[in-house]
């Protein structure tokens, strides 16, 4: 297992003013969780967000899922995120040239850009993925992960893609603020290691999805952020799940950590 510093030791060494409000968030209120809110109703968001909000540092969006979208949900989404101190992540996994990502990062309905801290690319279009998506989010002060690893099995994110992935964001530091993972892919401690594809106990789904547990992510695998949806939005007590997730995560960081 890899030990890693402190999350105010990082805030310090981080360039990126988003990294570096995210390791504050992660310091003060001592959880590495990611929420993902993968529900269909502007209401239903709202209400399991509000009640989970407590208990992460990040609430992670699928907006083109939700039935009923509209710009006052983003700004009630906003709201929250205020009130309880969390980053907006939008799920969006661009995938297509530079030209084309950045319109769809900036118009369209959604306009991602105008909203959401983090959003996150696939690295198989090149690095014009992140330049295209660069020219729209960096003069917002946004950061974007880049999607080295996947959670589902068969997936073909492996090997050299990996790490051509990794080498793609040290290049474009500036934006890319980290990666989407199943484990620690680098030791230069600016890039935040976020991984999905996780419950309380191993497992998986029917379609494909492949579940690890917190200690096995933080702990062994020294990933820094874990991003957890049906363990969290389909329990009875959403926000009782997400309070066991964020002791898990935390406890399994202060062993890891160095101090
Ligand atoms: O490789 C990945 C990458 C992502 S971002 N595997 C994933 O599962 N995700 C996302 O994480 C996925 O789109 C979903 O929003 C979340 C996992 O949800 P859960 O319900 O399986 O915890």
């Amino acid at each position: 297992s890899k030990k890693s510093l402190r999350y105010h030791e990082r805030a310090e060494i981080v360039a990126h003013p988003l990294s570096k409000q995210l390791l504050k968030i992660m310091d003060s209120k001592q959880t590495n969780l990611a929420f993902s809110v993968d529900v269909t109703k502007c209401q239903q968001v709202l209400e399991l967000v509000d009640k989970v909000g407590p208990h992460v540092c990040i609430v992670k969006t699928h907006v083109d899922i939700i039935e009923d979208f509209n710009d006052d949900f983003i700004t009630a989404l906003q709201k929250l995120a205020d009130k309880h101190n969390f980053l907006i992540f939008e799920d969006r996994k661009f995938a297509d040239i530079g030209n084309t990502v950045k319109h769809q990062y900036s118009s369209g309905v959604y306009k991602i850009n105008q909203w959401a801290h983090i959003t996150n690319a696939h690295s198989v279009p090149g690095d014009g993925v992140v330049q295209g998506l660069k020219d729209v989010g960096l003069p917002k002060n946004r950061g974007c992960l880049l999607i080295a690893e996947m959670s589902s099995t068969g997936n073909l994110a492996t090997g050299e893609y990996t790490k051509a992935t990794v080498k793609m964001a040290e290049e474009q530091a500036d934006f890319v603020i980290g990666f989407i993972c199943t484990s620690r892919l680098t030791d230069d401690p600016r890039f935040l290691h976020m991984t999905p594809g996780v419950q309380l106990s191993a497992g998986g789904d029917s379609l494909g999805q492949q579940y690890l547990t917190p200690n096995i992510v933080i702990g062994d695998r020294g990933s820094d952020i874990i991003i957890v949806g049906r363990g969290i939005y389909k329990a009875d007590d959403p926000s009782n799940a997400a309070k066991l997730f964020k002791e898990a995560g935390y406890e399994a960081y202060l062993k890891q950590s160095v101090d």
